[in-house]
C-alpha cells in the first residue's frame, strides 16, 4: 500500500502520525505480503531566510514530530529547547525580536544552510536530515525552488510606500509579529512560475495506490502545493483515489489561522466550501472524496446528494488513536468511492 499525503506543518504532523501509526496497525511489517510505504509531499511556501540561516518550518514540524523530538505543547520547535542564541542575536539587533530561534533548532537551520551553501538542493538537504532519525516515512519538499509565501495587506502603520494603500511582507511576519490579524487581501508565492514539484513528487503521486490531502491550511499550506506548475497534472492523472480531509469542524478551524486565510480568496469557513474550493475530480477538481467532522454530517449529506462523495467521522486530533482512527475513516472512505466507482 503507497499513500502520499499532502501536508503544511502542525496539522499535518498529526495526520501523518495517524496515517503511520495506522499503517502499522493494518499492515504490520510486510505482514500477508502487504508493506505500506507512506510519503509525505511537504508545503515549503512557509521557508524564509533569517538572521543567515534557512528555515524550513513545515518541514521541520513534521521532521520532529515524527522524530518525536518536537514540542508538544507550542506546535513547533524541539522538545527541550533553549534560547542563548536568539537573546544574542536580539542583543546584535539580527533577525525578527518577535522570531525565536531555538538553540537546538538553530542546528538544523545552520546544517541546512550549510549544505545549501556547498550547493545541495532542497530536496537532497531534506534527504540528510531525515536520515538522522528513523520517521517510518519519506518527506520530499514540494519543489526545489524558494516559493516563499508574500501576503499582501492594507498598510495599517504605514510602513509602505506613501503611494500605496497596501502593502506585501512575509507570511512569517505576517502570521507571527501580526497573528493574522491584519486583513489578508491576497497571497503570493514568490518564483511560483518557475517552480516544479521536487524529484520524486511527481512519482510519489502517480505510483500511489491513495493519495491523502491532510487538514492542513487549504491557502497557505495546500495551496501552495498545488500551485507548483505541475502538481495539479499530476494528482488529475494518478489512478490512486484521493481524499480529503477537512480542516474546518463546525465553521471553526481546527488549528492555525486558515479562517484568516480563506475570505482573501473568497472561501467561506465551513467544512463545505473547502470541499467546493478543492472540487471533485469528475467536475475537473482535486478529490475523489472528502471526509468532514461528525459535526458537519450535513454538509457531507448536501455533497453526496450532488453526487459528490463525502463522508464524516470524528476529526479531532486530541492523541494518537484519533489521529489513526482518522487516517483509517479517510481510507475506508477511499476503499468505498473505488468500489461504488465514483
Ligand atoms: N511561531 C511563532 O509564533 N513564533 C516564533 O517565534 C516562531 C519561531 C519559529 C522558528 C522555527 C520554526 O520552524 C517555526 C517557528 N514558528 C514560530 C512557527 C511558524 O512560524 C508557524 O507556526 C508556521 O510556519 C505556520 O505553519
Amino acid at each position: 500500500m503507497r499513500i502520499t499525503v499532502l501536508a503544511g506543518g502542525v496539522g499535518g504532523s498529526r495526520f501523518v502520525r495517524g496515517v503511520r501509526e495506522e499503517c502499522a496497525r493494518r499492515w504490520p511489517d510486510g505482514d500477508g505480503g502487504t508493506e505500506a510505504s507512506v510519503t509525505v509531499v511537504v508545503n515549503t511556501g512557509d521557508d524564509i531566510w533569517l538572521s543567515g540561516v534557512r528555515l524550513m518550518p513545515d518541514f521541520d514540524s513534521l521532521l520532529y514530530s515524527l522524530a518525536g523530538v518536537n514540542d508538544t505543547e507550542r506546535g513547533w520547535g524541539r522538545a527541550g529547547e533553549t534560547e542563548r542564541v536568539s537573546a544574542e542575536l536580539r542583543e546584535w539587533g539580527v533577525g525578527w525580536p518577535w522570531f525565536t530561534l531555538g538553540d537546538l533548532d538553530l542546528g538544523t537551520h545552520l546544517a541546512r544552510t550549510a549544505w545549501l551553501r556547498e550547493g545541495l538542493t532542497v530536496s537532497q538537504v531534506a534527504e540528510r536530515l531525515q536520515r538522522r532519525w528513523p520517521l517510518g516515512v519519506r518527506l520530499l519538499p514540494a519543489t526545489d525552488t524558494e516559493v516563499d509565501t508574500q501576503v499582501r495587506v492594507a498598510d495599517a502603520d504605514g510602513a509602505g510606500p506613501e503611494t500605496s494603500a497596501e502593502r506585501e511582507m512575509h507570511f512569517q511576519e505576517w502570521w507571527t509579529r501580526y497573528r493574522a490579524t491584519l486583513p489578508a487581501i491576497a497571497f503570493r508565492q514568490q518564483h511560483i512560475d518557475e517552480a516544479r514539484p521536487a524529484p520524486g513528487v511527481v512519482e510519489a503521486i502517480s505510483d500511489a495506490d491513495l493519495v491523502l490531502i491532510a487538514p492542513s491550511n487549504p491557502v497557505v499550506s495546500i495551496g501552495t502545493i498545488l500551485a507548483v506548475p505541475g502538481m495539479r497534472e499530476a494528482l488529475a492523472a494518478t489512478p490512486a483515489p484521493i481524499v480529503g480531509v477537512s480542516p474546518i469542524i463546525g465553521g471553526k478551524v481546527v488549528r492555525g489561522m486558515a479562517d484568516a486565510c480563506l475570505p482573501a480568496i473568497g472561501v467561506e469557513t465551513s467544512a463545505e466550501a473547502v470541499g467546493r474550493h478543492y472540487g471533485f475530480r469528475r467536475d475537473g477538481g482535486l478529490l475523489d472524496a472528502w471526509l468532514v467532522d461528525e459535526t458537519d454530517a450535513a454538509a457531507a449529506a448536501s455533497l453526496t446528494a450532488e453526487g459528490l462523495p463525502a463522508a464524516s467521522a470524528p476529526l479531532w486530533m486530541h492523541d494518537l488513536d484519533r489521529s489513526a482512527a482518522l487516517a483509517g475513516a479517510a481510507m475506508d472512505l477511499a476503499a468505498a468511492t473505488r468500489r461504488t466507482g465514483d
